[in-house]
């Protein structure tokens, strides 16, 4: 017909329009409030990240935006400027939205709630600002992850003990990782889709649909210097792979990106527990709880060693995991020498 786009032109333009907020109503098939919630919140992660962004982008030219604040946070750990400025981001990304009543972040001991003179949403916000800290002086690869979960009961003392609960009542995750490109990673449990940050138009557009992590990949993706703390398996298993073909190492210091070439790869990526830290240095509510809802929607794994991570219930929000994710078989590798291992020290904890 006359003063219509050819088909490849067109198909060019309908991916350009598809943008986060309307992938996800696309997703949930539906107009219904909770639909639009839903949208309306993926598209506030999505200003969060181009706020965070647009900072990073700029952060050699500016003042006051790299190096440490003094501060120590609830970790223990030495915080970043840039620490501060993302976690505020989002919480004024999200104050006035109506969407939350509360965000829990890395950077806050406890969660901050929507103040009384703001609208309050069913949503709580978990998040890892600015995932990868150490990378951010240095221009290497940093991420954020969040995860989405519905508010259930009444939270009246503030201790927020309501998202004291497994992995499996995340009602979205993701991530945003900040490299060559900003690409935003999500699931609301309807397969794994990446949105890549096309800054002409200050969107994020549909660049992959429906990812599959490979049911074995090559890579293997774990702080070696940590070698001579670890248990007895996990040396095993590293002995393996020095000895076997087929292994290559990756490793980059920051979750989100090394977790992204997991998913995209296949391999393994582990944070294992230490004899000294046996709950590993992860976070769950915000770090690797929703990398393990993500891995499972894209057909890959995510355990603890000796649980499924999703199975995970934490005794307090800023709870740590050993961490073990990524392909199915290469989980399953990792799990085996744990396995055996424990048949030969407690048989008795071997079930029949
Ligand atoms: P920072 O945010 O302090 O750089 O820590 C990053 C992180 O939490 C995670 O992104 C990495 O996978 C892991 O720590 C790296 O820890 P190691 O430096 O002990 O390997």
């Amino acid at each position: 017909m006359d003063g219509l786009l050819d088909l490849d032109h067109k198909h060019a333009l309908d991916r350009d329009c598809m943008t986060l907020s309307r992938h996800v109503l696309q997703q949930l098939q539906s107009f219904s409030a909770d639909a639009q919630d839903l949208s309306a919140l993926m598209n506030r992660i999505g200003l969060a990240a181009k706020l965070i962004a647009r900072r990073f982008s700029r952060a050699g030219l500016m003042e006051d935006v790299l190096g440490f604040t003094g501060q120590t946070n609830v970790q223990g750990e030495s915080v970043k400027k840039m620490d501060v400025y993302a976690n505020q981001v989002f919480i004024s990304a999200f104050e006035q939205s109506g969407l939350v009543c509360r965000l829990a972040s890395e950077e806050m001991e406890k969660p901050y709630y929507i103040p009384e003179n703001c609208p309050i949403g069913r949503y709580t916000l978990l998040y890892d600002p600015v995932d990868g800290s150490g990378n951010i002086d240095i221009n290497l690869n940093i991420g954020s992850i969040f995860a989405i979960r519905q508010q259930e009961g009444m939270d009246l003392d503030g201790d927020a003990r309501d998202l004291l609960q497994s992995g499996r009542k995340q009602v979205a995750a993701g991530y945003i990782l900040y490299g060559p490109s900003t690409i935003l990673v999500y699931s609301m449990g309807r397969g794994v889709h990446m949105f890549t940050l096309d800054p002409s138009l200050g969107e994020f557009i549909l660049s992959q649909e429906n990812i599959r992590v490979p049911d074995h990949g090559p890579v293997y993706s774990v702080n070696e210097g940590n070698f001579w703390q670890w248990e007895e398996p996990i040396q095993d298993y590293i002995r393996y792979v020095h000895r076997h073909e087929g292994y290559t190492a990756r490793y980059s210091g920051a979750l989100v990106g090394d977790f992204h070439r997991i998913l995209m790869q296949g391999g393994v990526f582990l944070y294992p527990g230490t004899v000294k830290k046996p709950e590993g240095k992860l976070r769950l509510l915000y770090e690797t709880a929703p990398l393990a809802y993500l891995i499972e929607q894209a057909g890959g794994r995510a355990s603890t060693g000796t649980q499924d991570l999703l199975d995970v219930i934490p005794d307090k929000l800023h709870a740590r995991t050993p961490f073990i994710i990524g392909s199915k078989e290469d989980v399953a590798l990792v799990e085996s020498f744990i396995r055996e291992h424990t048949r030969q020290t407690r048989p008795e904890a071997i079930a029949p």
